[in-house]
């Protein structure tokens, strides 16, 4: 698929300290490692409805890891795909009596203008599920001619399943434990009662076609794949069998990471597939989660049709942690917005305080698990000195400016 427009980054002189990043199968902060290359999946959207401000926390928080993975001088090779074609889709279309092709396009358009304009680094892949179709059924085939794979005996509806405990490392990702990995998998898209199966949690790979439904002719016969098959087959093809980090909303930790994990470490043997396991928290709206299916969303696009500056929605969503669950709030962007003017005024003036103590703690905050909420209260203490007519130098302004925009992706 056409990803967006590429986003100037400026390079700032100078280095930080590596990148140490929460990793869920760990349960520890540690450092990330990467090659030379920095290898990133980083799950898509669904795309059935229009951009939320919880995806944008989701996608901001990665977007981190690439610039700070930049300015450590990595290339990073970052890949994410689009769900577009899955069971929220085709409801959705159902309902709303819509073609499920054009609903997936319509809103990926969209997905791409609330990127660009939130000034986040587009992947080097932007990859579709219909698009990879022959790569998801050969690795389903695969996985099924090493016996990591079975049919149910369904004789209408043989569809193909993934034996989670080939890898012997099946929940180490997650680390949950029997009874909640059930629960999670029968309310995220999972079918742990289905009779036939071999074991509860073994995750859908190939749906045998249905009347009325979109299929692929495949070697599997026709049908179309499960959701977490897509990830590993987009992932492994074009990033190799170990990759740093898969990111996603805490919602995939179980059983989508979990799943595409095993499926990726059954084919190729090596374990683990990625070196983190980064998740987002929630962001809610009036105590709930910001969901499709709940409808509490406020919408990207909404914000840039009623002129919100996509700085201020950047600076509100980076003003907390990403890995706590928080609300949105009016205020919040209100908030933003004050904060955004007064980094502008001191940026405007000619002269203040030296700037290279701010990018160091912000490269320091920033390497700190992605630390924003301190990144910003250190901008917000240069710019109170500034504003106090504290210092004298006249380059610094500049490099706030590319410090802000480089690392942070806020332009002033
Ligand atoms: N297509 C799959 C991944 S392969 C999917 O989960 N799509 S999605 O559209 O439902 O979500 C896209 C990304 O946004 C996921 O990483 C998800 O965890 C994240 N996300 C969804 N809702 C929220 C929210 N309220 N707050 C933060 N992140 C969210
Ligand atoms: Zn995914």
């Amino acid at each position: 698929m056409q990803t967006w427009a590429p986003v100037d980054v400026p390079r700032i002189a100078g280095s930080g300290p590596p990148l140490r990043l929460h990793d869920t199968a760990t349960g520890r902060v540690r450092p990330t490692a990467p090659g030379r290359t920095a290898l990133m999946y980083v799950c898509g959207i669904t795309p059935y409805d229009a951009t939320h401000l919880g995806h944008a926390a989701t996608y901001l928080a990665f977007d981190l890891v690439n610039r700070v993975w930049r300015d450590l001088g990595h290339d990073v090779h970052y890949v994410q795909n689009v769900t577009d074609i899955d069971d929220p889709l085709l409801e959705r279309a159902t309902r709303d009596q819509d073609d499920w092709v054009v609903l997936g396009m319509r809103e990926t358009a969209l997905f791409r203008e609330d990127m660009e304009a939130l000034r986040v680094i587009p992947p080097r892949q932007f990859v579709g599920a219909v698009e990879a179709m022959g790569e998801i059924a050969e690795l389903v085939g695969k996985l099924l001619a090493q016996g990591a794979a079975y049919r149910v005996d369904d004789a209408e509806c043989p569809d193909v399943y993934f034996d989670s405990g080939v890898t012997g490392h099946f929940g180490y990702e997650s680390n949950y434990d029997e009874a909640t990995m059930t629960e999670l998998s029968r309310e995220r898209g999972g079918d742990p009662d289905r009779p036939g199966k071999r074991r509860a949690l073994d995750p859908l790979l190939w749906r045998t076609a249905r009347p009325g439904e979109p299929s692929w002719e495949s070697d599997l016969g026709p049908g179309r794949p499960g959701w977490h098959v897509e990830c590993a087959a987009i992932a492994l093809n074009r990033l190799g069998p170990r990759i740093d980090l898969n990111g996603g909303g805490s919602d995939l930790i179980f059983p989508h990471h979990e799943c595409s994990a095993a499926h990726a470490e059954a084919f190729t043997g090596v374990h683990p597939f990625a070196g983190h396991y980064t998740h987002t928290g929630m962001i809610g709206l009036d105590g709930a989660k910001m969901s499709k299916s709940r409808g509490n969303l406020v919408f990207v696009s909404k914000l840039r049709a009623q002129d919100v500056d996509p700085n201020a929605v950047r600076v509100a969503l980076l003003a907390g942690h990403y890995r706590t669950d928080r609300a949105w709030t009016d205020d919040l962007l209100g908030r933003a917005a004050e904060r955004l003017a007064r980094w502008r005024e001191a940026v405007a003036l000619d002269a203040a305080p030296a700037a290279d103590d701010l990018v160091l703690r912000m490269r320091t905050h920033l390497a700190d698990d992605l630390d924003t909420p301190a990144a910003l209260a250190a901008v917000d203490a240069w710019a109170a000195g500034t504003l106090e007519r504290r210092g004298r130098d006249a380059s610094a302004p500049r490099l706030v400016r590319d410090a802000l925009d480089g690392l942070l992706g806020v332009v002033l």
